[in-house]
């Protein structure tokens, strides 16, 4: 049987850690074949730990087979010590009446703390994703706080914007979500991000050719996919949990055990492709194997997806160069 793998989880008492952890120790993320040690990381604050203990005693009562030990950290440097992979969950998104420079200060504390951790202490192959919002920004700042890591080893959870665009376009065409190929979705995990169906395909047909209504896809399509955050709250009085932990997996079991060839969107650090300047946390087309991802290379850009993609890239560097004092 296989080695168990180290999986470091930030946040593991909130509401996505509550929807993932479970997921992870029953192996739908790296393999039904794959034990795992989960590495929990909360805040030290001890309503916080408290919280976490409970999880855990959940986790110990499904008796996962494949669960190899499990641990409760208030330290990122004993947390991360050893990971093969690292989910960073927990974060201070915005709050009502935040000023950006303060929720910017806060997550530049955080983020560079957890890279300088990972960096010191983590595989040398950690694979890292960022959940927590602003989630390309954090990941950004992660990236840059580790520079003996491979930065490409960095990365944004776009995922949930992929998988809402692809139930979208399920429901406009009448097909099943899971016929649907080479969707992508660029930039920032906010509003601004592009989803873009110009080269999906449904059963080997064109999905632009089936839907064929450019005022679908910019009135209704992309105002939808980027407020979809916004409407969850809205009807559940919480932000998304269940699905995020679900894009998570999705991320990084498609990152780990490839995706035979299909397309799914990661936020990758550039390496110029596309234009987009190099470091940037940028979400693209990708396709995984043999645990590394390619940038799906040499599709079309019109004026239209241009313009989009112009938006969300100047959000980025915006949120960037608002972090860069920190760096
Ligand atoms: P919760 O507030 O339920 O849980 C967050 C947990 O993180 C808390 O238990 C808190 O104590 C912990 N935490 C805070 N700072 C920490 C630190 N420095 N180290 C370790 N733990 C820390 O939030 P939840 O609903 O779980 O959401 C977590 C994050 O995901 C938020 O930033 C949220 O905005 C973000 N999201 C990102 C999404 C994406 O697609 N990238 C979608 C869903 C979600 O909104």
């Amino acid at each position: 049987s296989k080695k168990p793998v180290r999986v470091a989880v930030t946040g593991a008492a909130g509401q996505i850690g509550y929807a993932l952890l479970f997921r992870i120790a029953s192996g739908e993320m790296l393999g039904k074949d794959q034990p795992v040690i989960l590495q929990l990381l909360e805040i030290p604050d001890e309503k916080a730990q408290k919280a976490l203990k409970g999880v855990m005693m959940e986790i110990d009562d499904c008796a996962f087979p494949l669960l190899a030990g499990m641990e409760a950290h208030s330290d990122p440097m004993t947390a991360f010590k050893d990971t093969d992979y690292a989910l960073l969950v927990g974060s201070r998104p915005r709050g009502p009446g935040m000023e950006r420079a303060e929720l910017l200060a806060i997550n530049g504390a955080i983020f560079t703390a957890q890279g300088k951790a990972l960096n010191a202490v983590a595989s040398r192959d950690v694979k890292v994703l960022v959940v927590g919002n602003p989630a390309n920004t954090n990941a950004y700042i992660a990236m840059k706080s580790a520079p003996d890591l491979k930065p490409g080893n960095f990365t944004a959870m776009l995922r949930l914007d992929h998988n809402r665009a692809a139930s979208q376009i399920a429901a406009k065409t009448g097909k099943p979500v899971a016929s649907i190929k080479q969707l992508a979705v660029w930039g920032n995990h906010s509003p601004t991000m592009y989803a873009d169906y110009r080269f999906a395909t449904i059963d080997g047909a064109s999905v632009k050719d089936m839907i064929n209504d450019q005022a679908w896809n910019k009135d209704v399509f992309l105002p939808t996919v980027g407020k979809r955050g916004a409407a969850i709250i809205e009807a559940r009085g919480l932000s998304s949990a269940a699905s995020a932990a679900n894009a998570a997996i999705d991320h990084m079991r498609d990152w780990a055990l490839g995706t035979n060839g299909e397309w799914v969107t990661m936020g990758i650090p550039s390496k110029g492709w596309y234009g987009i300047p190099k470091d940037i946390m940028f979400g693209f087309p990708v396709t995984c194997e043999n645990g590394e991802y390619k940038v799906v290379e040499g599709l079309e850009i019109d004026a239209f997806s241009q313009e989009c993609i112009d938006k969300t890239l100047a959000e980025l560097q915006g949120e960037q160069d608002g972090v860069k004092h920190l760096l």
